[in-house]
């Protein structure tokens, strides 16, 4: 932040973690109960509407995004606060946009099931498979932000989703009380 912004009243949250693990369910549920208005960007869907990608590789069936276009369409609302980042990678997210960073874990076998029905292709299913027994994501966000805003959450269930939503709002009110807004 640069030192004449005006202070947030509301945080960014970043929901990250495999494709399938819950992010996006669980980043509209926290849309909705939010204690102050949260803006839900998937990130994803960002790059696809906005065109911020150089290429799309057929193979994969996905998207080689244009870092630095979406680091420039997202800096105003990352930066002024109340918006949640859902997206499969944080690392690309400078430190002073986050006050939170959820990453969501779920077990492979299920992982696995989520992604076939999304019909992705096998090799696919298989990378990202992979990255979440190697809790890829995690590391990445261990080794990118302050481990006191880093929290890993389980995603296998509705109960998880409501505990893990719950918890998200108890964070948001503290965040607030901190800091008198
Ligand atoms: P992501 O945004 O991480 O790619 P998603 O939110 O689209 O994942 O979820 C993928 C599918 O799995 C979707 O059908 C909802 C389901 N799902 C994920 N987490 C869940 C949870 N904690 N409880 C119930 N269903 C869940």
């Amino acid at each position: 932040m640069s030192l004449d912004s005006p202070p947030k009243s509301s945080p960014t949250i970043i929901i990250t973690g495999t494709p399938g693990v819950g992010k996006s369910t669980h980043a509209q549920l926290l849309a909705q109960e939010s204690p102050v208005p949260l803006k839900h960007i998937n990130v994803g869907e960002w790059v696809k509407e906005k065109g911020l990608y150089e290429t799309f590789d057929q193979d994969w069936q996905s998207y080689e995004v244009d870092e630095d276009k979406l680091l420039d369409e997202l800096e105003p609302l990352a930066s002024a606060g109340g918006v949640i980042l859902d997206w499969h990678t944080c690392e690309i997210f400078p430190e002073r946009w986050a006050d939170l960073v959820v990453v969501l874990r779920c077990d492979h076998t299920k992982l696995w099931e989520r992604l076939e029905n999304r019909g992705y292709p096998l090799k696919k299913i298989q990378e990202n498979n992979e990255a979440e027994i190697m809790q890829v994501v995690l590391e990445e966000a261990r080794s990118s932000y302050e481990s006191e805003i880093v929290v890993e959450l389980q995603s296998e269930g509705t109960e998880d989703l409501e505990s893990n939503v719950a918890r998200i709002v108890q964070w948001i009110e503290a965040w607030r009380k901190d800091r008198d807004v």
